[in-house]
């Protein structure tokens, strides 16, 4: 199958189900009303055939659920950690503070403050507890899980090409037309 190059701008409410197989990648978002910016990244990983796991988390509202999740999270085999929310977006940073596993955080645009709460509160982390933070809103949700990605091409030859893959079509799209106005 061809793989979409392109941030999907087109909001996506329904699930997405993971390919087979342990779960490689946890994405948690505080809320349901995340899904649509956090879909993302379950889609991308989807066309990689990648496994993954989803999950509402919310650091506020369901602690110590959100303490569950991190602290058991390697154990249950998990490699990498996507972790979105908005406005007092203190979810990435506490799941970070549990588990040893990257975690990757995207910060979802905020209907009060358009996502500036949410981008301050995820990327200023304390030195010595780290969060990966990506843009604000879809782009953000897509490109933590090219992350992940990456991460898991490292020792995975068949993701590695996939990926290259992706790269080189982006590539091209942009090489056929050149000329603005022009597609
Ligand atoms: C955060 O508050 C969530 O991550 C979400 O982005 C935001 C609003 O949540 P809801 O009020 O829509 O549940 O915890």
């Amino acid at each position: 199958a061809t793989m979409s190059a392109t941030v999907n701008s087109v909001e996506q409410n329904g699930p997405i189900t993971s390919p087979t197989g342990q779960p490689k990648v946890g994405i948690i978002m505080g809320s349901q009303s995340d899904w649509a910016t956090m879909s993302a990244a379950a889609q991308l990983l989807a066309d990689f055939d990648i496994a993954f796991d989803c999950e509402v988390v919310s650091a506020h509202r369901t602690p110590d659920r959100l303490f569950d999740y991190a602290k058991s999270a390697k154990d249950n085999g998990l490699q990498v950690i996507i972790a979105g929310a908005g406005g007092a977006a203190h979810l990435p940073g506490m799941c970070a503070s549990q588990t040893p596993l990257p975690v990757f955080g995207v910060p979802v645009k905020s209907s009060m403050l358009s996502g500036w709460d949410s981008l301050l509160s995820i990327v200023q982390m304390p030195k010595g507890v780290a969060v990966g933070t990506l843009a604000i809103g879809t782009a953000g949700a897509y490109n933590a899980a090219l992350l992940a990605i990456q991460v898991l091409a490292l020792h995975d030859e068949a993701i590695a090409t996939k990926l290259d893959d992706l790269r080189q079509s982006q590539t091209d799209t942009i090489l056929a037309s050149p000329t603005p106005g022009i597609i």
